[in-house]
């Protein structure tokens, strides 16, 4: 007897994905728009470096001209055993950066957080120096000649300025970041090597990285640029903080990058643009999640001009700026959904949950116009 296949469901889904497709097609391009200014990039999860959505893939293809993943190269999930290294979807990555002419930003070689759970488990300096040197010579190397750039050292200060008391400062002493920069340049010839970490623009922040910039120099050691993460509030964002540092950062004869940019619209528990992932609140009440069954146009008019007050800024210094990255694609992939509360819905980046262009991106565009 021959089985019946009901082919409606796959009809419907197929047409589903050439409509999309075909609304995509017709949306203006981030990239093309700022081609002669700087590289417009995204953040990429491992579905996305997967090619799983094809309507995720076909807006990335469209919009970016670089990429860094959100995940896949930290340390926990790249080197998740003392001698074992997990490259199969950084690999991924350089193809698909091959593939779509796109550039490649690695995040992230030394980092405090995400660590393996071995790291967790070393008490000894030794064993830590160790692994800094594996660690950077293995992941560095694989892959120089292939990625435009590294996140050689990511979020090493505090809000004050000063060094974040990590296992690195604590075993390997204060002139880890420039044995940090002077491994990779050793082993990375050919890749762009940047200090990276959020509110960096913040003045008392900033003026630890620009020590850390200099003491790095100062050692004869490569630098190539300095990464501003960017992630603001759309109702609050420092411009004038941001200004003062792409001019103070350049100064320095370094490039500037804004990585990880998004604008929160929901409320905050505590005050600042605080990124640590490692700090949660458990409380989670409607207050804090106002926004759950869409955005009222009050707040999507502040996101907008947020985002056009920014690239204007950017526009003013474009000399100075080499890229500006998204932290994400759209908004339901953002991990502003999840912190510092679990389960909230965000609305941070310039496309919606159906990869919809918002105002914000039409706003972006038209200053090119
Ligand atoms: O967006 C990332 C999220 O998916 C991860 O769970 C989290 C922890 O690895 O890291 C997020 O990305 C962070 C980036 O790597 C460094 N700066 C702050 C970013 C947001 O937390």
């Amino acid at each position: 007897m021959r089985t019946k296949i009901n082919i409606a469901p796959l009809l419907i889904i197929s047409g589903i994905i050439a409509i999309s497709w075909y609304s995509i097609k017709k949306v203006p391009s981030l990239k093309e728009a700022y081609k002669k200014d700087f590289l417009i990039g995204t953040a990429l999860n491992a579905a996305q470096i997967e090619e799983e959505n094809p309507i995720a893939n076909e807006l990335i293809k469209q919009q970016f001209n670089a990429i860094t993943p959100e995940n896949i190269m930290k340390a926990e999930i790249i080197h998740p055993k003392w001698d074992t290294y997990n490259f199969e979807l950084a690999d991924k990555l350089v193809n698909y950066g091959k593939k779509y002419n796109i550039q490649i930003n690695a995040h992230t070689l030394i980092w405090h957080s995400q660590l393996p759970y071995f790291m967790h488990t070393i008490k000894d300096a030794d064993s830590v120096k160790q692994y800094f040197v594996n660690h950077i010579n293995t992941i560095a190397s694989r892959y120089d000649g292939k990625i435009l750039s590294w996140d050689v050292v990511n979020e090493a200060l505090n809000e004050d300025g000063t060094l974040r008391n990590s296992i690195f400062l604590q075993k390997l002493g204060t002139d880890y970041i420039v044995e940090a920069f002077r491994l990779a340049q050793k082993a990375a010839p050919h890749t762009e090597l940047y200090y990276n970490d959020y509110n960096i623009e913040e003045p008392r922040k900033r003026k630890g990285a620009i020590e850390l910039i200099k003491k790095i120099q100062a050692a004869g050691v490569r630098i190539d640029g300095v990464g501003i993460q960017g992630h603001w509030k759309a109702y609050n964002i420092p411009l004038k903080d941001i200004e003062e540092s792409i001019e103070q950062f350049s100064a320095l004869g370094i490039k500037i990058m804004f990585t990880e940019l998004d604008l929160s619209v929901l409320p905050n528990p505590w005050d600042g643009n605080v990124a640590d992932v490692n700090k949660h609140e458990e409380n989670n009440n409607a207050a804090m999640n106002p926004y759950s069954t869409g955005l009222p146009d009050s707040m999507q008019n502040k996101l907008t001009k947020g985002y056009e007050d920014l690239f204007k800024l950017f526009l003013k210094h474009k000399t100075q700026i080499n890229r500006v990255t998204f932290w994400g694609v759209n908004d339901g992939q953002s991990w502003l959904n999840d912190w510092p509360i679990k389960g909230r819905t965000n609305y941070p980046l310039v496309f919606d949950r159906q990869f919809n262009p918002k105002p914000a991106f039409y706003n972006i565009i038209n200053l090119k116009k």
